[in-house]
């Protein structure tokens, strides 16, 4: 399916993005291509300046480093190598485009299946109680990172608004505003960008809800204001500047899995031993190295495993 509209060298290269070649050339056959491309570059300038240099600090409680003592990737690197397509398909148009993002004032509503349904400001959430946790990152398109995250365990978040039986799903909205978010007004990617956990992956320990990095505020481009941070699973999971937390009965659809079901499940577990359709997924590289590493199941968080008992993770990719 996919595969047959690429170009046949993108089908050798795991490490390009498979997935933004796949779009732009979606978007040229579209008929948009030069003209999208044209449109983007007058706002090329004043990205490089002082990187994360305005981003306010964070109060930061414990600090846990969850990476195997793995040296933490560069901020800058963090912050200029993207995927945020609501700005942009190439990797350094999100940190180019994504000052067009307004994170205040910001609240998250948080409803569906519970019994406390409300809503909360990104300033409350920001005032207590935050951790730092060094993760691992891993993108499906095979490649990696290693980011000190601030924010708060998902689970904790979500007992206060009193889940029901009934809610054996989380779904997650990112903001949806053509005013805000120049790129949404192409049809790359169904809009508003989705997300859903099962509710004991949202419930497990690992899971955040991130509202920092290096100690600091998200930077627009990494999600701000809130973003959710999963390790063991492939960054398209880790959903950026939410505006909705949805307790539901039934899986919900989301945003990858939607574009091309076979190549993105709806658990999407990093696994070496389930190859992408278009790619394998058994080595990866570490932004900022040169040779290729080999990919660990789960991403090197083998706790999770208990969460996939009795399942073929095969089928359920
Ligand atoms: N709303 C939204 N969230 C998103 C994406 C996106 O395009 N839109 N990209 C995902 C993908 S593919 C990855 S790898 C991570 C990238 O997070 P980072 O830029 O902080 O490394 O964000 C994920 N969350
Ligand atoms: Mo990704």
């Amino acid at each position: 399916m996919l595969i047959r509209i690429l170009p046949p060298h993108a089908l050798r290269e795991s490490e390009v993005t498979p997935e933004s070649i796949y779009l732009n050339r979606r978007r040229f056959l579209g008929g948009l291509g030069a003209g999208a491309a044209a449109l983007a570059l007058p706002l090329a300038a004043g990205a490089a300046e002082a990187p994360g240099a305005a981003l306010a600090p964070l109060k930061v409680g414990t600090r846990r480093e969850q990476a195997g003592g793995e040296k933490v990737s560069d901020f800058d690197t963090v912050s200029t190598y993207n995927n945020f397509y609501e700005f942009g398909t190439d990797k350094d148009d999100p940190a180019r485009n994504a000052h067009t993002l307004h994170t205040r004032p910001w609240t998250v509503v948080v409803d569906g299946e519970c019994e406390a349904p409300g809503r909360v400001d990104i300033d409350t959430l920001l005032a207590g109680g935050l951790e730092e946790r060094i993760y691992r990152h891993r993108c499906v398109e095979a490649w990696s990172i290693v980011v000190p995250w601030v924010g708060l365990p998902l689970g904790g978040f979500l007992k206060r608004y009193k889940p029901t039986s009934n809610a054996r799903y989380v779904a997650f909205e990112t903001l949806y505003d053509p005013k805000q978010m120049p790129d949404t007004r192409y049809g790359v990617l169904d809009w508003p960008y989705l997300e859903g956990l099962r509710i004991d992956e949202a419930m497990h320990p690992l899971t955040m809800l991130t509202v920092g990095m290096y100690g600091k505020v998200l930077p627009n481009q990494n999600g701000a204001p809130l973003r959710l941070t999963v390790p063991w699973k492939y960054g398209f999971k880790s959903i950026k500047s939410i505006v909705r937390i949805r307790f539901v009965a039934t899986q919900p659809p989301t945003t990858w899995n939607r574009m091309a079901a076979r190549e993105y499940g709806f658990y999407s577990n990093v696994n070496p031993h389930v190859d992408h359709p278009r790619w394998s997924q058994a080595k990866e590289r570490r932004l900022g190295e040169l040779f290729k590493r080999d990919t660990l199941m789960f991403n090197g968080y083998p706790e999770v495993a208990s969460l996939y008992g009795g399942m073929d993770l095969k089928k359920n990719y």
